[in-house]
């Protein structure tokens, strides 16, 4: 019983991985390039997204943005104050964005000349991480608020990353963050990571988001996470059949407690 259930699970992350692969592809060939951004809900995704899209519009950058979250466009809304093209994206239950539905709204909203797509997935450190939508850059932020050990808790989140950013940092001082503590445990997850400090609500670091968005677009991710190549080797290993006539429409919902294999962006 409990292995059909795993067995379900990873034929559909296997399936969404195969999506994932295409919608890199389509994404390649129309010069645009994902940023796919996690953390728990509140770390402070759309605060920061939100002047980094400010400074891409003043910077004449083309960029969008697409948001995700289980209910309201308040995101949106903060989001497209920038100026920038936003999608407010309703996930309807579901807690995590999947390939396909990112692959739908890319066809019917994103413009044609859009060179970085930041994609704000649901508040939620658990399933996201195990959907690549297609990215380039994986994101995982983590505020000074939600202690030390994160990176420990959740490790597929952190340790599939390509840049992991620490966010209110203007808080740090009042929560008595442990700055090194931190950082040793995000090594642990993911040896060699890069990790930025960034404050919204000073402005400070902002701007070295858009900065590494752009370096990967150009040359790709500067760092390739231990965890991704494990569970590419994984994959080589046990090669399946691609099915390519993809079919519309998916059903998928899960309820608490479920886990998910990681699945690392390519
Ligand atoms: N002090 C401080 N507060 C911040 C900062 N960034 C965001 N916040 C606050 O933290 C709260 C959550 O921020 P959001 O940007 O909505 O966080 P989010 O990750 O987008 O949240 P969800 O979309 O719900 O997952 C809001 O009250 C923000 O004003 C910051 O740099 N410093
Ligand atoms: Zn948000
Ligand atoms: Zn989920």
């Amino acid at each position: 019983m409990c292995d059909s259930v795993t067995d379900l699970q990873q034929a559909v992350l296997a399936k969404n991985d195969h999506r994932a692969q295409h919608l890199r592809d389509e994404l390649a060939a129309r010069g645009t390039v994902v940023v796919n951004l996690l953390s728990s809900p509140g770390s402070g995704k759309t605060a920061l997204l939100e002047a980094e899209l400010t400074l891409a519009a003043e910077r004449g950058i083309p960029v969008a943005a697409l948001t995700a979250d289980l209910a309201t466009e308040n995101d949106a809304v903060r989001l497209a104050r920038s100026g920038v093209p936003v999608r407010q994206v309703l996930t309807d239950g579901l807690c995590h964005l999947e390939a396909d539905m990112l692959r739908r709204h890319v066809a019917e909203w994103l413009p044609e000349r859009t060179r970085l797509l930041f994609v704000e997935n649901v508040g939620n450190l658990v399933c996201p991480a195990g959907y690549d939508l297609g990215e380039t850059l994986r994101v995982a932020l983590a505020s000074v608020t939600e202690g030390e050990d994160k990176p420990l808790k959740y490790p597929s989140a952190f340790g599939l990353a390509h840049l992991v950013l620490v966010t209110k940092t203007d808080l740090a001082a009042a929560v008595e963050f442990d700055e090194a503590g931190f950082l040793a445990n995000v090594q642990r997850v993911n040896p060699g990571v890069e990790v930025l400090f960034t404050s919204a609500r000073r402005g400070d670091g902002v701007g070295l988001l858009l900065e590494r968005a752009l370096a990967a677009a150009e040359a790709g991710p500067a760092h390739q996470p231990v965890m991704a190549r494990q569970a590419h080797d994984h994959d080589r290993d046990h090669e399946h059949d691609h099915e390519h006539g993809h079919d519309h429409g998916h059903s998928h919902a899960h309820g608490a407690g479920h886990s998910h294999r990681p699945v690392a962006p390519r």
